[in-house]
């Protein structure tokens, strides 16, 4: 058996080797990988935990939350308060953001998360996840100590220091960028550590296979049709081949296949709600999966522009997610360009 390499010792040499994981950011993803650890543990025991069905509550998104989003929510909060690296965090299951209490030492990064994507999933026992961005605070004045507030959140997912999401399915798996590429590390249950299992991860430019939900076709925007219906017509049509289509109604699992053989992922706007963007999250779904996505040689786009350069307005926003093998990412932007008149 080859050497196993833990997260640690990967952190720990990519900072000697790159420079770029000062000692914060990788006290930072060792707490968030830990956490996703005990929300593993979790999601793990299902119906046997006690963690199963609904919390009675909504989030600000209006969706009815679930007692493991809430619980997610929880350990990660808790797992991150107290270490002195973050300033405050923001989460898709919380209406504001959350400061670190005064009684704790206050860090430089800010940490966005959905605490568990696709939790319409859970009872139906399918693969689900935790997503995560790393921002810096920003320092208009680096000698003072100046408070933290949601205008620091809403900075382009260009400036992300660090993205990634843990895929609870099968294997557990923590998948990470802080910028140089992107490595896969699969939970070893026995020793409890994350294992490097791939590194330098590569979308391949072309696929054969997209995702997106084809209920809402009759929604769809013409040019996201044009591109779905060519995919369609397979072999005769005029892409010349036949295209596979996959649609887990979880991101983290369809990201995760995408980073693992290609492919497209597509939520985009619809007619259902003109004045909605998209139903995917800006900050803390769409910028992290972005970042990880060019990471690895794909493209992520909303139509109009990389996502990574939409200036966010506010904490919840959303936005049209069209990411995945370059190649395809481009021909459906180009089509929204066409449509444009551009
Ligand atoms: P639909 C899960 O709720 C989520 O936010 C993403 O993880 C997923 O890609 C999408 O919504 C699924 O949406 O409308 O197909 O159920």
């Amino acid at each position: 058996m080859s050497k196993r390499v833990s997260l640690t010792q990967y952190l720990v040499e990519q900072q000697r080797l790159h420079g770029h994981i000062p000692g914060q950011l990788r006290l930072l993803i060792e707490v968030v990988a830990r956490a996703c650890k005990r929300i593993a543990i979790a999601v793990n025991k299902g119906a046997l935990g006690e963690v199963m069905g609904v919390a009675g509550t909504e989030n600000v998104q209006g969706e009815v939350q679930k007692k493991l989003d809430i619980i997610s929510n929880e350990v990660l909060i808790e797992a991150n308060e107290w270490g002195g690296h973050l300033a405050a965090m923001a989460s898709e299951e919380m209406d504001t953001i959350h400061t670190v209490p005064n009684r704790y030492p206050a860090g430089e990064y800010l940490l966005l998360f959905d605490p568990l994507d696709g939790s319409s999933n859970i009872e139906v026992n399918v693969s689900i996840g935790t997503i995560f961005s790393v921002l810096k605070k920003p320092h208009d004045n680096p000698d003072e100590i100046e408070p933290v507030s949601e205008a620091d959140f809403l900075q382009p997912g260009s400036q992300q220091a660090a993205a990634g999401y843990c895929v609870y399915g099968p294997q557990s798996m923590l998948v990470l960028t802080v910028g140089d590429g992107v490595a896969m590390f699969t939970l070893d249950r026995e020793t409890g550590s994350w294992v490097l299992t791939a590194e330098n991860v590569k979308v391949p430019a072309d696929t054969k296979e997209f995702a997106i939900n084809m209920s809402n076709m009759r929604h769809w925007d013409a040019p996201v049709k044009r591109y779905v219906d060519e995919c369609l017509a397979g072999q005769e049509g005029p892409r010349g081949k036949d295209f596979n289509m996959r649609w887990v109604a979880s991101m983290v699992a369809d990201v995760h296949r995408i980073l693992t053989r290609g492919g497209i992922f597509m939520y985009p706007w619809d007619k259902r709600e003109p004045d909605k963007p998209g139903k995917l999250r800006l900050l803390y779904e769409a910028n992290p999966m972005s970042f990880l996505i060019e990471q690895a040689g794909g493209a992520a786009t909303n139509g109009h522009q990389r996502i990574l350069d939409v200036q966010p307005e506010k904490l919840h926003q959303r936005v049209s997610v069209i990411l995945g093998s370059k190649n395809e990412v481009e021909r459906v932007t180009a089509y929204h360009q066409e449509a444009k008149g551009g």
